[in-house]
């Protein structure tokens, strides 16, 4: 006899669940009835899932002293911590690996919530039948069971997915009694091994939707595009019959029936989108038809009869506060955002996301692959023993989760391809769930990426693969099944945007754009999971004392967790542009390509600007032909304006949009290119002064030195301090690399070779004709290698001339992080300079970086990685003005300027660490390390190294009025 009065036993049970109606297509009716119960639910928190029977559910039941939450919400980022807290685990699940077993501590939070029914509902009560409402939850993480006005009405899991239960037989007009039971960990959480918070919760909608008579049950709307003859095809399958009208294409038919008439395709470039109606007895269903066909031919994925080029981006639902409950305007904001830098598609990493997302997705025009509620990626520590989608008894979890998702989503003409989920590895349930997918819609493509075989996929699909694969994979040289070698290529995961970076993106799409094998790439990911944090800013792993975590690995978008973009997605909406402007400046002509797929030109303007040393001295307008998709025209520039000056001259010619869009205002600019005319002529500074020693310091110029150091104390009246070779820089997260990669981690290689660390020799301070010369070796203690370093200083009176010359000595092994000097200044805000801007780059993430002149303060040189490390440089800076100084490069460098030093930046975990201090801390850099991917990727191509080799450069540095 047991003890135990509670069962909890559907909790770890593998089936989906029961007493819940069949999926169906996600709408809302024109006319029906419905009520949100989103708003201020009565909780209380367990600490397992039988520690309180379920007399709560019952009418009557008085829950005046629980807590509340928000629902939609997740109750651990509610109460102030009363409620438990985060956990973040990249794959590692946190509870023993024992499916379908949970642990017996497994918060359980009992939601209740007393509702009546509008006034206008009750004419029908009380003949509602069973099925005359219908209670909705579009997403519960993991497991819920439900109870209205006492009766238990069944349980689910399947965290990201609907889930609906017929209650017209339990409403009354007023005090229905809603309670619903979520535990955080079921037999669920197996399949829901994603890369992220867990976050238990009814997070998503709770909706009564009444369903008169005669109302419409499920429909599919097959709207297809034959791009020979220019027409559509619609037919609406629906349960219940009814017609289908679309007045703006004088269509009126009865459902089942097809009608073929000229249309406008949807593409995510034109998404041309038709209003329609579908209306039964009981109902009308507004519809938004876009008519397109996705085919697999000749090898490629073709949309309306040409081969697409993804652009994409992977996004998991994010708000720094609120978690996995988004609301409408957060996803109409993540929309506008993509658009506006030039993404064409997403996948739902790794769920689909809350179904609002897909109509923007329609709307606006983006690509979308839909991605099932699974991953089971823990599976790997064991070898991927026991795995559920290779066991039977889960399959039927799996093809309900696979059901969900299509049925749910199969109206939205933005859906493309259906994957299977994520890093499940394989199994017979991953092969059901595809042939059930095929068999319920054939009109899309299906993905999965664990599958390198393809065996139950239409695309050859790959998550970080290197450049050099990537361009053997275009090029049909990768082998692999038969199946495969006919199959186009995806990188579903690619140019891992954790902390600064990813770098090489810029490489990619050149692979991807000369091979027609190879249609793009989803960067990963979109946004960071920082959670905001009264102390650390934003939160990640560890930050609540999780026992298992992955730190910052969960901040790994290309835009800050409040959604500022981050340098990774300017970069990245720079090398997708989709208009190619190409040239030589000198020739007064320019080449332009449109890169779209299927727009043509029409929407945009082109403009041209002339810059002289920085400065724009001339623009106007330049005449471009509305060009087909893949068409080039040679362009004339006008006669370049007289300048007056010999300074560097160039021309920018940007492609704007000509009129406001939906997603972007007039002159956003869409693609952009500069094309040098003149070049340079670096300063030169005759040597005329001598150094001349005196009361322990020997002056040169405007400058003081330290007689015994050599140490540069002051120009004018500007404090200098610490002026050195540095070779340092806080590794970024690309720098560091993945824990499970054990190759070349340069972050961690420098550390080994105590680069961090480097001790300053000093050898000799000597004058040399009209030169000051210190000499230095600059090495790491315990190590052989050095860097033989000379600082030769000479000045015209007024200006002051530093070379640099740095001879590596020893087996030098790694790359350099840095190679150029630092110095602190006191008093310095405001810098200007002219060089790349706006923001930063590095050498393999230098694309979006424009050359003119900008204005900022320190402060705002500082890109605000959540996890602090190596960031800010602004690339070919010409000069640079600061705290006093004016600075000139010969040859161009890399600035920096921070309130903190290197090894502060290095020290800090979150931003909130790094306290200002009197000085700022100045980089000028000679030459800095490529970024790379290497958090979850490749590092850095070899063309990007800063190898360890003979260099020299130089800085003219003057009083600044
Ligand atoms: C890959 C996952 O698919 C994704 O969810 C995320 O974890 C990403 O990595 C890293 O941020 S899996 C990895 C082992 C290649």
């Amino acid at each position: 006899m047991s003890f135990r009065t509670t069962s909890t036993d559907y909790v770890e049970d593998v089936s989906p669940g029961s007493g819940a109606l069949p999926p169906r297509a996600w709408y809302a009716s024109s006319d029906a009835k419905s009520l949100s119960l989103n708003g201020t639910w009565r909780f209380r928190l367990s600490p397992t899932a039988d520690a309180e029977d379920d007399s709560f559910a019952a009418q009557g039941y008085d829950a005046g002293d629980w807590a509340e939450v928000a629902v939609p919400g997740h109750w651990v980022l509610q109460g102030d911590g009363a409620f438990g807290a985060p956990i973040y685990t990249n794959h590692l699940y946190p509870f023993p690996v024992d499916p379908p077993r949970v642990p017996t501590e497994n918060p359980t939070g009992d939601h209740l919530r007393v509702f009546d029914l509008p006034a206008d509902w009750s004419d029908e009560w009380p003949a509602l039948s069973e099925r005359g409402a219908v209670l909705r939850f579009d997403g519960v993480e993991s497991c819920a069971r439900v109870w209205l006005n006492g009766t238990d009405i069944g349980e689910f899991k399947g965290s990201r997915l609907p889930h609906e239960f017929a209650v017209g037989h339990l409403l009354k007009p007023a005090g229905n009694v809603l309670a619903v039971r979520v535990h955080q960990w079921s037999a669920g959480s197996y399949l829901e091994d994603q890369d992220q918070w867990w976050l238990p919760g009814i997070f998503r909608d709770v909706t009564l939707l009444h369903r008169p008579a005669g109302s419409a049950a499920d429909f599919f709307v097959h709207a297809s595009y034959d791009h020979v003859e220019g027409l559509g095809t619609l037919r609406v399958d629906s349960d219940v019959d009814g017609r289908v009208t679309v007045p703006e294409l004088d269509i009126d038919v009865a459902t089942g029936e097809p009608v073929t008439v000229p249309v406008e395709p949807w593409t995510a470039e034109t998404p041309r989108l038709y209003d329609g109606v579908l209306a039964t007895s009981g109902e009308r269903v507004p519809l938004r038809i876009g008519f397109r066909t996705v085919v697999l031919e000749d090898g490629l994925i073709k949309v309306n009869g040409r081969a697409v080029l993804f652009k994409g981006v992977n996004r998991h639902e994010w708000h720094p506060e609120r978690g996995r409950a988004l609301d409408l305007r957060t996803m109409r904001e993540d929309v506008l955002l993509m658009k506006r830098h030039n993404l064409n598609a997403v996948r739902t990493s790794h769920y689909p996301p809350h179904p609002a997302f897909l109509d923007l997705c329609d709307e606006y025009g983006l690509w979308v692959i839909d991605e099932c509620d699974l991953e089971t990626h823990g599976f790997t520590e064991q070898g991927w023993r026991n795995n559920p989608v290779d066991d039977d008894r889960w399959t039927p979890a799996l093809l309900d989760r696979a059901a969900r998702m299509v049925e749910r989503d199969k109206n939205h003409p933005s859906v493309v391809m259906w994957s299977l989920g994520n890093e499940a590895g394989t199994g017979r349930g991953l092969t059901a769930m595809a042939e059930w997918i095929r068999g319920r819609d054939s009109s899309r493509l299906v993905h999965y990426e664990g599958d390198w075989n393809c065996r139950d996929t239409d695309v050859y699909s790959r998550m970080y693969a290197d450049h050099a694969e990537v361009e053997r994979i275009g090029r049909g040289l990768d082998g692999g099944t038969h199946k495969r070698r006919h199959l186009p290529f995806i990188q579903c995961e690619y140019g891992h945007a954790m902390g600064n970076g990813p770098g090489g993106l810029a490489d990619y799409q050149r692979i991807f754009e000369a091979h027609e094998r190879l249609q793009g790439g989803f960067v990963w990911e979109w946004i960071d999971h920082g959670i905001k944090h009264p102390e650390l800013g934003y939160a990640y792993g560890g930050d609540f004392g999780e026992e298992l975590h992955d730190g910052n690995f969960v901040c790994d978008g290309l835009i800050f967790p409040d959604r500022t973009p981050s340098p990774g997605l300017v970069e990245y909406k720079k090398v997708i542009e989709p208009v190619r402007i190409e040239g030589d400046g000198a020739d007064g002509t320019v080449r332009v390509t449109n890169a779209y797929d299927f727009a043509d030109l029409s929407a945009l303007a082109f403009a041209w600007a002339y810059q002289a040393d920085g400065e724009t001295v001339g623009t106007g307008a330049l005449r471009v032909p509305a060009l087909a998709p893949g068409e080039s025209a040679e362009v004339k520039l006008p006669e370049p304006p007289e300048t007056g000056r010999s300074g560097q001259t160039l021309w920018t010619v940007r492609a704007l949009l000509a009129e406001e869009t939906a997603w972007g205002p007039k002159d956003h600019v869409v693609a952009w290119a500069q094309l040098p005319v003149g070049e340079r002529q670096p300063v030169s500074v005759t040597a005329s002064a001598t150094p001349v020693p005196g009361e322990g310091l020997i002056t040169l110029g405007p400058a003081a030195f330290d007689a015994r150091t050599g140490a540069l104390r002051s120009l004018g009246d500007v404090g200098v301090t610490g002026l050195r070779l540095d070779v340092w820089r806080a590794p970024t997260d690309n720098d560091d690399g993945a824990s499970w990669q054990d190759d070349t981690r340069w972050g961690v290689l420098w550390r080994t070779h105590g680069l961090h660390r480097m001790r300053h020799r000093l050898d000799a301070v000597e004058r040399d004709g009209d030169a000051l010369t210190v000499r230095t070796r600059v090495a790491p203690a315990a190590r052989e290698v050095g860097l033989r370093t000379v600082y030769r200083w000479t000045s015209d009176g007024t200006r002051l001339r530093l070379t640099v010359s740095v001879t590596p000595e020893g087996d030098w092994t790694v790359p350099l992080p840095r190679l150029g000097i630092r110095f602190g200044l006191a008093r310095a805000d405001r810098v200007e300079w002219y060089g790349g801007g706006p923001g930063e780059a590095y050498p393999d993430t230098r694309s979006a970086s424009v050359l003119g002149r900008w204005e900022s303060s320190v402060d705002e040189l500082q890109t605000p990685y959540v996890r602090p490390q190596e960031n800010g440089a602004r690339a070919d800076v010409r000069w640079a003005r600061l705290g006093g100084l004016r600075i000139e490069g010969d040859p161009e460098f890399w600035f920096s300027a921070r309130r903190w030093t290197t090894e502060q930046l290095d020290a800090a975990r979150h931003l909130t660490d790094l306290t200002p201090g009197d000085t700022v801390w100045v980089n000028l850099d000679h030459g800095q390390q490529g970024i790379g991917s290497q958090s979850c990727g490749p590092g850095p191509l070899p063309r990007y190294f800063l190898r360890a080799e003979p260099a020299e450069f130089s800085f003219v540095f003057s009083p600044d009025a």
